[in-house]
């Protein structure tokens, strides 16, 4: 395979919602690139990017696909992201390491949800995009609907550079205003007629043309005053002006092509290839303490990995982009994330799952190696000498938690295994083993995204899961001041054991002050503060723990073995058998015995006085409560409120932000549960949100009953 140079490599995401043919166009490049011979199909599973079981099951691709294909001595390195917002993360890799998108429109449908979903992420990324209308020999393609929602969606900045003749069945040709030309294919597609454009078209082309090359001309001075002089730029020039207004997003051009039949690829890549910016037109990448490291090859080898993926009979296959100068097979470089060495045995040019092996690749272009032997996603590896170090690309929090748990117990340890690897395969999908709820919790972007999971363990790995709703980590606290004494005393044969401890116990909170006296019971007790002790628990909150022990009721040295009984009992409010928290101690008193006395007596009674005492402070349960944040269109705004508040959200804040409606609210866990399902299903998948924890409030009472008794049904079944 030739070894291409910077200038030569176009890196472009494929990105388009679901179902608008970004595999089947990226297949079609591929072949007219002579990169694979056969051109295969979504329908028949054989296309090269969709190459997982899991996508042939489900018709959708499920990962993003690093592919590449040459075309007038152009390398074309592409992404395929899959387009359904639970697969984001494969979008965001793609934007992390591409200089341009391909944001295909299917025109049986127009702009989608998922279209503007993903605008908006190459907003974030200050990327170019150019629109691709696919689908347009599709008996209900509609261009100039889809058209028009573009414009509406995303601004005058769209302008048309190809419109089709025909739509529907008859679908064969394009008029390209950029060339001036029409552009015919055969039945097969593939390489087109380049025809004069018919006279009842000409009126058409040359009013589209003329807007071309004023849109062309707005981005440059010097074309700007040219344009003024000529009254038109030629091709040069146009391109010229055109890739600045694509770097800048002052401008997104409409292409048209029909991925099916293999129409419009080939002049869609000439058009890559002599116009779209290269790496070194963008702007430069710069290490995470901020070093420019600038796309030359001269300069020192450094790569970094942006995707693993784990293939049968290969393992681990490591996609990397070279940041900086040149990467030969055999070559030794440290990975700066581990200190390690690690040696590139073999390199390759990857198109889904066929690997082409290449001696060299330069800076600007996108490989794969494999058996790397500490390299994960998200490492920098360089030569020897030099210290880059580039930023881990920011995946989006999850939105989706269920709890998982084994058929046959016996594939827990190998489900560990699975789930970390997944989560290597995709960050967007993480693991966590919760010793509180003592649940395996798996995390992800949506329900689809959590499904094709379960498919894969069921599938790939034989190991068969349920899900279920995760519990939800309660606390417990009291309410009210209590008091208890409790003697601990045995009498067996020899030594004996003896302990007693009085103790009152009250709420505590953040600054409160600490008493001389207390009033329990009708009975006032004064409180010799000898000692006080905070303790920052490890589950959130505090025990405030003070012993006022006078005259020697007990002695010192027991004090920690009380401490130790009550913690035994934090661990397990009465209530739900959830953490305690925020509670304070008093030991005022008690009674020891000469001989009978130790730590293990005095813990006991430390442990059964704080239960009593526990009991009668009027103990509530606590649930977490956590910050939502819910973006919406306006006019789902009364819809998504109404449901907030069936959750017992408390609205804190409404705000307009670029055509969306801020909800800012607080809402407890419990009722979060498949939120992410049921606002996409209000809203149509128009709306986002996220979430982050903010605080433990009391349940209200009924849900305290209601909880008690699951505790005891629980209880009972054990
Ligand atoms: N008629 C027609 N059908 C097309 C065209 N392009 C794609 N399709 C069909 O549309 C369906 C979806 O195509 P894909 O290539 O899987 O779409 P995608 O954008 O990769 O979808 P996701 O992977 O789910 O994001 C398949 O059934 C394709 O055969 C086209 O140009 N014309
Ligand atoms: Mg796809």
């Amino acid at each position: 395979m030739k070894v291409y140079q910077a200038d030569q490599i176009k890196n472009l995401a494929l990105l388009g919602s679901s179902g608008s043919g970004k595999t089947t166009l990226a297949e079609a490049m591929l072949f007219e690139g002579g990169v694979i011979s056969r051109r295969g199909d979504i329908e028949n599973n054989s296309t090269v990017s969709d190459y997982n079981r899991v996508e042939h099951e489900y018709g959708y691709s499920v990962f993003s696909s690093v592919l590449f294909t040459e075309y007038q001595n152009r390398k074309f390195n592409f992404i395929d992201c899959p387009g359904s917002d639970d697969f984001i993360g494969g979008a965001i890799t793609s934007l992390n390491v591409t200089d341009t998108a391909l944001m295909l429109l299917n025109t049986t449908q127009g702009v989608e949800v998922g279209t503007e979903n993903l605008f908006r992420y190459t907003e974030e990324y200050s990327k170019p995009v150019i629109f691709v209308m696919n689908q347009l020999d599709h008996e209900k393609a509609n261009y100039e609907q889809t058209l028009e929602n573009a414009i509406d969606a995303f601004g005058s900045k769209v302008v048309v550079v190809q419109y089709p003749v025909t739509v529907g069945e008859g679908f064969n040709a394009v008029i390209d205003v950029l060339k001036m030309k029409m552009y015919q294919w055969g039945a097969d597609g593939g390489e087109p007629q380049i025809l004069e454009i018919p006279d009842d078209q000409k009126d058409k082309a040359n009013e589209l043309h003329n807007t071309l090359v004023e849109a062309a001309a707005e981005n440059d001075e010097p074309l700007m005053e040219l344009f003024f002089e000529e009254g038109t730029l030629n091709e040069d020039q146009m391109r010229q002006g055109i890739k600045k207004g694509l770097i800048a997003r002052d401008m997104f051009p409409v292409f048209c092509v029909s991925a099916k039949k293999d129409m419009g690829g080939r002049r869609l890549m000439e058009f890559l290839g002599n116009v779209v910016p290269n790496v070194s037109e963008m702007p430069v990448p710069k290490t995470a303490d901020g070093t420019e490291v600038k796309c030359d090859p001269a300069g020192p080898t450094s790569i970094f990995v942006f995707k693993t993926s784990i293939e049968p009979h290969l393992g681990e296959v490591s996609y990397f982009k070279v940041q900086s100068g040149k990467i030969t097979e055999g070559m030794d470089l440290i990975n700066a994330n581990r200190s390690a060495k690690e040696r590139i045995a073999q390199l390759y040019c990857v198109a889904g799952n066929n690997r082409h092996k290449i001696s060299e690749l330069v800076a600007g272009d996108i490989g794969a190696t494999v058996k790397l032997k500490e390299t994960h996603t998200n490492h920098t590896l360089n030569e020897k000498g030099t210290e880059y170090l580039f930023d881990a690309i920011h995946y989006p929090n999850p939105k989706y938690r269920t709890a998982i748990k084994t058929v046959n117990d016996a594939d827990d340890e190998k489900l560990g295994e699975v789930l970390q690897r997944m989560h290597e395969e995709d960050p967007t999908l993480s693991v966590e083993y919760s010793k509180e709820l003592k649940q395996i919790i798996v995390f992800g972007q949506g329900e689809f995204h959590l499904n094709t999971m379960k498919w894969r363990l069921e599938h790939n790995d034989k190991i068969d899961i349920t899900f279920h709703d995760p519990k939800i980590p309660y606390r417990e606290t009291i309410t009210k001041v209590a008091r208890a004494d409790y003697r601990h005393k045995k009498q067996s044969g020899g030594s004996g054991q003896f302990g007693e401890v009085h103790m009152i116990i009250e709420p505590y909170y953040e600054g409160m002050e600490t008493p001389a006296t207390m009033k329990v019971d009708g009975q006032e007790i004064k409180l010799n503060i000898k000692n006080e002790e905070v303790h920052d628990l490890p589950w959130g909150g505090k025990l405030v723990f003070n012993s006022c022990i006078v005259g020697g009721a007990i002695d010192a040295r027991f004090l920690p073995a009380i401490l130790k009984g009550i913690m035994e009992k934090m661990d397990q409010g009465p209530l739900t058998g959830s953490y305690a928290r925020d509670i304070r101690v008093f030991v005022y008193d008690g009674k020891m015995h000469a001989v009978d006395s130790n730590e293990i007596s005095f813990k006991l009674a430390g442990r059964h006085a704080f239960s009593e005492a526990f009991k009668n402070a009027k103990p509530k349960i606590l649930e977490p409560i956590y910050n939502v944040e819910v973006k919406v269109p306006s006019d789902r705004m009364g819809d998504v409120m109404s449901d907030l508040q069936g959750r017992r959200a408390l609205i804190e804040g409404m705000a307009s932000e670029k055509g969306f409606e801020v909800i800012k609210a607080k809402v407890p866990l419990k009722e979060m549960n498949k939120y992410s399902t049921s606002l996409s299903s209000i809203t149509g998948g128009r709306a986002f949100y996220s979430m982050s924890f903010a605080q433990y409030d009391k349940v209200p009472p009924e849900i305290q009953v209601e909880l008690m008794k699951a505790f005891e049904e629980e209880e009972k079944e054990d």
